[in-house]
């Protein structure tokens, strides 16, 4: 941010020019047109550059969700899942009330059941404390009454030294397809993406990410340094709705999380 001081020049040599024994009239004819004039055509103009270039920079910046990053903040990323760069089949939406932000996101291009890696988007995020993150997102099926269709997106964490999901007793642990690792859930995976679903025939929005048919298993993403992690989503179900999305480690409490108007603040790359 640029602080700009205002010099008040032609106060300042009126009244030196008063001390040193000038009148006010031999000033104003003499000496402060020249000041005035040296002033109009460095400082001001200057000032008046820099603070145009600033401002455009850092505004043409700040308004490309391209350029966002999401920062972590003790322990808790929280985004509006909108903020981000979409192609042309995620459709912005802001029917019902259950939503934050400016609405939420829907694909409404063809499904992609087996193919991740379809208009993708990507969130940067800026892991300030290291650990273990559970990822949850806030979404709704907003085509038919079936909460078993139209309930998914593609997510992947590409370059964090974890992904993985867990059922809640902690008894099981996979990993997504073609990482090398194993086991892998049941259900949809491929090049390092899992399926993310929520369930239930309660369509509207909630807080709920699993993945592995038919046996939830909480999603999960290691960042064992501080940095700059890339979390991606792709389409995969038509109307799946997707409103927000936190991350948390072991130091804040799902309900926490879910609960918080906290949302992490945006710098641009
Ligand atoms: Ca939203």
């Amino acid at each position: 941010m640029n602080i700009k001081s205002i010099y008040p020049v032609s106060s300042l040599v009126l009244l030196i020019l008063l001390i040193s024994g000038c009148t006010a009239d031999e000033a104003a004819d003499v000496v402060l047109p020249d000041v005035i004039e040296n002033t109009d055509d460095s400082e001001s103009s200057d000032d008046s550059e820099n603070t145009e270039d600033d401002s455009v920079t850092d505004n043409t910046m700040c308004s490309e969700p391209l350029n966002f990053v999401f920062n972590e903040s003790n322990g808790l990323v929280l985004a509006e899942f909108e903020d981000a760069e979409f192609t042309a089949d995620w459709i912005l939406k802001t029917d019902g009330t259950k939503y934050s932000g400016e609405g939420y996101m829907v694909w409404e291009g063809n499904q992609n059941l087996s193919n991740p890696g379809i208009g993708t988007a990507t969130f940067k995020l800026q892991i300030e404390n290291p650990g273990t993150y559970q990822f949850i997102w806030h979404s709704a099926v907003t085509i038919g009454d079936n909460g078993t269709d139209h309930n998914d997106t593609w997510l992947r964490f590409n370059d964090a030294d974890d992904f993985y999901a867990q059922n809640t007793q902690g008894t099981s642990t996979v990993y997504p397809k073609d990482t090398g690792k194993t086991p892998n859930p049941e259900g949809a995976t491929k090049d390092g993406w899992f399926k993310v679903y929520r369930s239930g025939n309660d369509l509207d929005f909630k807080w709920q990410s699993t993945t592995y048919d038919n046996n939830g298993h909480n999603v999960f993403v290691v960042f064992n340094n501080p940095g700059t992690y890339l979390m991606e989503i792709s389409a995969r179900s038509s109307g799946h709705g997707i409103d927000k999305f936190a991350l948390f480690n072991s130091s804040v409490e799902k309900s926490e999380a879910i609960t918080s108007t906290n949302f992490s603040a945006i710098s641009c790359d």
